[in-house]
């Protein structure tokens, strides 16, 4: 009877004792399970976190690239015969050529550039790019008809991969106008794209459409000057630029994979 009594009591003692133990075990668990939910929700955010700002930051890099560029046709306000019939324009390490040509007809011949600065006058600017020997040094018509144009060489800006250009012409007085032809033959005045651009215009931006490497301004109604011609660049990111951002993505999705290798391996010594 008292081996029996103490028989119970022992086996009590240990079914509590293992009890006890089980619930301490599921306690751990439930904690541990609970700081990993919580540090894998932290560390989820903060990965997604800084993948957020690298791609924030490559797209803003990216963007950051597309610069315009404005070649003004008179940069030093000179007034003056210019010396060549044909004259580069470089700015930030690119450049466009300008040439002057008479329209005749056959072979249209060269005409001295003129840079001319004045005063603005009846509502049109006049500083520009003109012609030597021509009525106030502009480009002319003669019964509808351009008696001479500027032609501006796009090739070289073109194979860089400028886009959306656009020219400025002055001068452009009540009454007056400027028309835009486009070529891919040097010298030759090509076809006229967009219709007259009248006063409204003048010293303003307008789009060159179409697709040509030549563009050449002319008169539409008595005279007119070209101002300057603006496009946008958008270079090719060089990889080099991009190494910092690459790796802290690297960097990034490397720490995160060996955090969770980390939390998994803990779950198994604990199971
Ligand atoms: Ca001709
Ligand atoms: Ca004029």
């Amino acid at each position: 009877m008292t081996l029996r009594l103490i028989y119970d009591n022992y086996e009590k003692h240990y079914e509590t004792g293992r009890t006890n133990q089980n619930k301490s075990r599921v306690l751990i668990a439930k904690k541990l399970a609970k700081t990993k939910m919580k540090r894998s929700t932290t560390n989820r955010f903060l990965a997604n976190s800084l993948r957020t700002l690298c791609c924030i930051g490559a797209l803003t890099a990216c963007s950051a690239w597309a610069t315009v560029i404005t070649w003004q046709l008179n940069p030093t306000a000179a007034n003056g015969d210019a010396g060549a019939t044909s004259l580069n324009f470089t700015q930030s390490g690119y450049t466009i050529t300008a040439d002057g040509y008479d329209n005749v007809p056959g072979a249209d011949t060269p005409h001295e550039l003129y840079f001319k600065n004045l005063a603005a006058s009846g509502g049109g600017s006049e500083r520009g790019l003109g012609l030597v020997g021509t009525l106030d040094n502009e480009l002319q018509t003669s019964g509808g008809t351009p008696s001479n144009y500027i032609q501006l060489d796009l090739r070289s800006i073109l194979s860089q991969g400028f886009t959306g250009l656009q020219i400025s012409v002055g001068s452009i007085q009540p009454g007056e106008s400027f028309l835009l032809f486009g070529s891919n033959t040097q010298g030759t005045l090509g076809t006229q794209i967009g219709g007259a651009y009248g006063s409204t215009f003048d010293d303003q931006f307008v789009d060159i459409t179409g697709n040509f490497q030549f563009i050449s301004v002319a008169a539409g109604a008595l005279d007119i000057l070209p101002v300057a011609l603006r496009g946008t660049i958008t270079p090719v990111p060089e990889m080099s630029t991009l190494f910092p951002i690459v790796g802290l993505i690297a960097a990034v999705s490397c720490t995160h994979i060996l955090r969770r290798r980390r939390a998994a391996q803990k779950t198994v010594s604990i199971v």
